[in-house]
């Protein structure tokens, strides 16, 4: 057992028990010319995420990717509507098809490419453990706590530490390592998470969980 100095209070970290959980850090949020910039955002904002991922990442691994089947069958009607967007879900962008499976956009950023045989997990959903196996990976693999990186902190962040709360698994969502495009949505994204006493889990620098992950198994 590890100490992580975190908020609400210091995290029992048990190594055998953790998991690094990167979400999202795809190319079509991350990069310029990618569907987050075509939407008028400054990936810049997400980018300064990605040294401090790749230091934790080299310690241990496991992402995930918001897409969809080439067929668009598990796209919602109402996500495929939602916004209105000329150029949205499954329409031709500048790194292919927007959020498909297997298109240039779709990929996990260069910097932090999966290993081969690394878990990754593909879900349609802002939430992890929507419609995807991640639950019984993890639990088959004896894990009860999460280390929490990737984009953006208010969705897909917020909505899988929710998912894993609900689930009973103790999460602690890395300050440094996690991206808005609005730094107000940043902000309060992480104060959701450590309210109350850490009503949905912790918040971390990488530094903190630097110092007690040389005891975690990659
Ligand atoms: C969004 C995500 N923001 N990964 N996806 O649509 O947060």
């Amino acid at each position: 057992m590890a100490i992580i100095e975190a908020e609400p209070y210091p995290f029992e970290f048990d190594p055998a028990r953790a998991s690094l959980l990167i979400i999202d850090m795809q190319r079509d949020f991350l990069e310029p010319g990618g569907f987050g910039a075509a939407l008028g955002n400054d990936v810049l904002l997400l980018r300064r995420t990605i040294a401090p991922t790749r230091r934790l990442l080299e310690k241990a691994r496991a992402h995930t990717r918001e897409g969809h089947r080439p067929d668009l069958a598990d796209l919602p009607p109402a996500k495929k509507a939602r916004g209105k967007l000329p150029t949205g879900i499954g329409d031709p962008g500048p790194m292919g098809r927007i959020l498909v499976r297997g298109e240039p956009g779709h990929d996990i950023i260069p910097e932090l490419r999966p290993l081969p045989g690394e878990p990754v997990v593909d879900k349609p959903g802002k939430g992890a453990f929507h419609a995807t196996d991640l639950d019984a990976m993890l639990k088959n693999r004896g894990i009860t706590q999460l280390i929490v990186c990737g984009v953006t902190t208010e969705v897909c962040v917020n909505t899988t530490v929710r998912e894993a709360n609900d689930r009973g698994y103790d999460c602690v969502v890395v300050a440094d390592c996690v991206g808005s495009y609005f730094p107000e949505f940043q902000e309060m994204g992480l104060r959701m998470i450590k309210a109350q006493g850490g009503i949905f889990g912790w918040v971390a620098s990488s530094e903190d969980v630097m110092t007690a992950l040389p005891a975690m198994a990659p």
